[in-house]
């Protein structure tokens, strides 16, 4: 009677799951004698290549005060489900000519059995999946009421069309104008599209964080997301005609170092001013710089321009102050034109000194003015007539009064965060349950047409000229009525992948309801999410998300916490094991053979430029726990995860670490349980519990050889 995990953890997962310990009532009445924790993981996209010893570290640490927190008396909310719409699905269902709901039920049986076999504490009652029409009905409800809140709207935006895939990319997926993973050329489209108004949320987002228990730095990444900047509007009327160019600058007490004003290339106002001379390079600068995306021209190096022969007149001094071209002033922040201010903005420094333009200092700091840096931290405003002797944000509130009693401009806040682009060119999501009349009328579903179900198709290729999969969908499908009887077509775009973990924690509450989102009680009760674990690759745009989708639910009277996850902790990623050779270089696993206690490396390698690097198929470093379980038992693995280091630290996986926990275990069994005859070991059983005579003697020589 060896320790055999293999044995002992298959018959407790079967007692576990016959007595349906792990779940947890839904009757509101019994639920309310006990208080609640609610302990929620990020629910896994369910790939191909099945669970990788990352994820359990995060259900592992949850498991542990899901249980904790059961034996404290809670009720005890921890749900497991899937989050299974997306592109690599659609994906592999084009490469293997399979549907991608097969792919998808195929990818999550494997993670399930691979997570049940971990012997997670999960009520799996709850199990919910967002490809599930009766899971993305509610979705799709959600949706009609960000459209009846007027916070979902269609609007021609320019999209990243790559015409050799067929498809709109995201702009993370784009560089130097290219697809990054095939190279195909990748242009700028305008396409009509759902928006998300997440903008009118801006401030609500921003200061609620103050409620939250998160770490500090994931704060920080959505407060920079929203990028919330004060200042204002300034006013530069053109000299010779009756336009204006609109500036937007934090900086107003810079206002009398202004030399030039500088138009993004695609600013509306560039054709109409640039004079006949300058014209021709103009025209072929704004053509040259065409394609980059934003990301790309913040980068840059080295900044281009070109001058349009056109002035704008100072409001202050009425001097004429000349116009110019350049794409490091973005089209689609603040007004997409600058007022330059060369001595105190570091982009405006670099452009003046290329081009020979004046700088003209107006802000005394501690520093001097010298040729490679401007000056952009505070001061005293000098050279500025009515600023003269003001610090500089004083002088930035007197600035904004003289502009705005003189019609010169006004206070302006500007944020980076944009409207949510909601629509995807893709057959595996949610369809948007809109119609559209033969006259062009928007009319949303009813509630009582919800789901919109995914019709089935042979081919869930994208359509001609970008239009989505579901523009070949069965006619059935397609045609529909509107509510006055005439006849309407689908909207074919479906929803991003993000849209159903937006709400998915709500669901876990209550998930077989099939007249409500979640049950009004049950909400009240279990929300907010008392602990929320997942990797800080969702520090932004998921929490930013659901958080939105929360407050537009509050708002609507379905929810009543104000935010969804109260705390929230990210785990440390997990990086592959490489090896040592004797002269200290480090390798993959795949080139290395061990000679006895020596590891030699096989071929002429080039070593790592790290010890250890994320795990991936490439660097054949993944371990897939199967193989772990396999070998040592679920309950090494899952200690040998606890053990490796603090949660949030990123850390090497060493297989000799698993064997060292699986000896520990060993020894553990040893002492409580009597090999030879499978009994509870003689030595425990003689001694009464209290005075355990052999336990002491082994704790006391363990304190000693620590
Ligand atoms: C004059 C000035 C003087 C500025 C100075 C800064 C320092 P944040 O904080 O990021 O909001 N700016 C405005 N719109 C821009 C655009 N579309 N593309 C590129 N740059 C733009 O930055 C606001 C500042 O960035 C603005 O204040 C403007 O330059 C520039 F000593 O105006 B400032």
């Amino acid at each position: 009677m060896r320790y055999n995990p293999s044995v002992i953890e298959k018959k407790w997962q079967k007692t576990w799951a016959e007595q349906k310990k792990f779940q947890v009532s839904s009757d509101i009445e019994e639920l309310k004698k006990k208080p609640k924790y609610y302990i929620l993981d990020m629910f896994p996209y369910p790939s191909g290549a099945g669970l990788h010893v990352g994820h359990p570290e995060g259900y592992t640490a949850t498991d542990v005060v899901a249980r904790l927190k059961r034996m404290q008396g809670f009720n005890v909310m921890h749900p497991m489900g899937w989050d299974a719409f997306g592109l690599p699905a659609e994906r592999a269902a084009m490469r293997e000519n399979i549907h991608p709901a097969i792919i998808t039920e195929r990818n999550t049986t494997n993670f399930k059995r691979q997570i049940e076999r971990l012997g997670f504490s999960y009520d799996w009652s709850r199990e919910i999946n967002t490809t599930d029409p009766q899971y993305y009905k509610w979705t799709q409800w959600i949706f009609l009421q960000l459209y009846k809140k007027d916070l979902a709207y269609l609007s021609e935006v320019p999209v990243n069309w790559c015409p050799a895939l067929g498809t709109v990319l995201a702009n993370e997926e784009v560089k130097d104008g290219k697809y990054v993973e095939t190279g195909d050329l990748v242009e700028k489209k305008l396409m009509r599209q759902w928006m998300l108004r997440i903008t009118s949320y801006a401030d609500r987002l921003l200061e609620d964080l103050d409620l939250l228990d998160w770490p500090e730095n994931v704060k920080e990444m959505q407060r920079n997301w929203i990028g919330k900047s004060e200042g204002a509007e300034i006013f530069f009327d053109l000299s010779g005609t009756d336009k204006q160019i609109v500036v937007f600058t934090t900086r107003p007490d810079t206002i009398f170092g202004v030399t030039y004003c500088v138009l993004a290339p695609e600013h509306p106002l560039v054709a109409e001013i640039t004079t006949s001379e300058n014209r021709e390079s103009v025209t072929a600068y704004v053509h040259a710089v065409q394609g980059r995306s934003d990301l790309e021209r913040q980068e840059v190096v080295e900044k281009t321009g070109v001058n349009t022969g056109a002035f704008a007149i100072h409001p202050f001094t009425g001097a004429k102050i000349p116009i110019w071209v350049a794409d490091y002033v973005i089209g689609s922040y603040g007004t997409g034109a600058v007022m330059a201010v060369p001595a105190h903005d570091q982009r405006d420094h670099e452009f003046a000194h290329k081009y020979s333009l004046p700088i003209v200092q107006v802000v005394q700091t501690d520093s001097d003015l010298n040729q490679e840096k401007a000056l952009e931290g505070d001061g005293i405003v000098v050279n500025s007539d009515f600023l003269n002797g003001l610090h500089s944000t004083q002088a930035i509130s007197v600035a904004i009064d003289h502009l705005e009693k003189n019609g010169h401009g006004v206070k302006n806040i500007q944020y980076r965060l944009r409207d949510w682009l909601f629509s995807r060119q893709r057959y595996w999501g949610e369809p948007v349950p809109v119609l559209y009349g033969v006259d062009g009328r928007i009319e949303a579903l009813p509630d009582d047409a919800l789901p919109v179900e995914l019709p089935p198709m042979d081919s869930i290729k994208p359509g001609a000229d970008g239009q989505p999969p579901l523009a070949n969908a069965p006619k059935n499908w397609l045609e529909a009525t509107l509510a006055d009887g005439t006849p309407a077509t689908r909207e074919v775009n479906t929803m991003p992948q993000w849209a159903g973990s937006c709400w998915y924690y709500l669901r876990y509450l209550d998930p077989h309801n099939d007249t409500q989102l979640c049950n009004e009680e049950l909400e009240k009760y279990w929300m907010p999410v008392d602990l929320y674990i997942g990797g800080i690759e969702h520090a932004v745009l998921h929490l930013l998300y659901a958080r939105f989708w929360h407050k537009v639910l509050y708002d609507c009277g379905v929810v009543h916490s104000k935010e969804p996850f109260h705390k929230l902790f990210n785990q440390g990623m997990i990086l592959g094991q490489s090896y040592q050779d004797s002269a200290g270089k480090y390798y993959y696993p795949h080139e290395v053979e061990q000679k006895g206690a020596d590891y030699v490396v096989k071929a002429t390698q080039k070593p790592l430029k790290a010890q250890t690097e994320k795990m991936s198929k490439s660097r054949y470093n993944v371990i897939s726990p199967d193989e772990v379980i396999d070998q040592y038992g679920a309950d090494a693995m899952r200690l040998y995860e606890m053990f490796m280091g603090p949660l949030e630290q990123v850390k090497m996986w060493q297989m000799s670490g698993v064997e060292g926990v699986y000896r520990f275990l060993c020894r553990l069994w040893r002492l409580v349980v009597d090999e030879e005859t499978g009994a509870l070991s003689a030595k425990l059983v003689d001694a009464p519990a209290s005075s355990n005579a052999y336990m002491q003697k082994w704790l006391h020589q363990s304190i000693k050889k620590k």
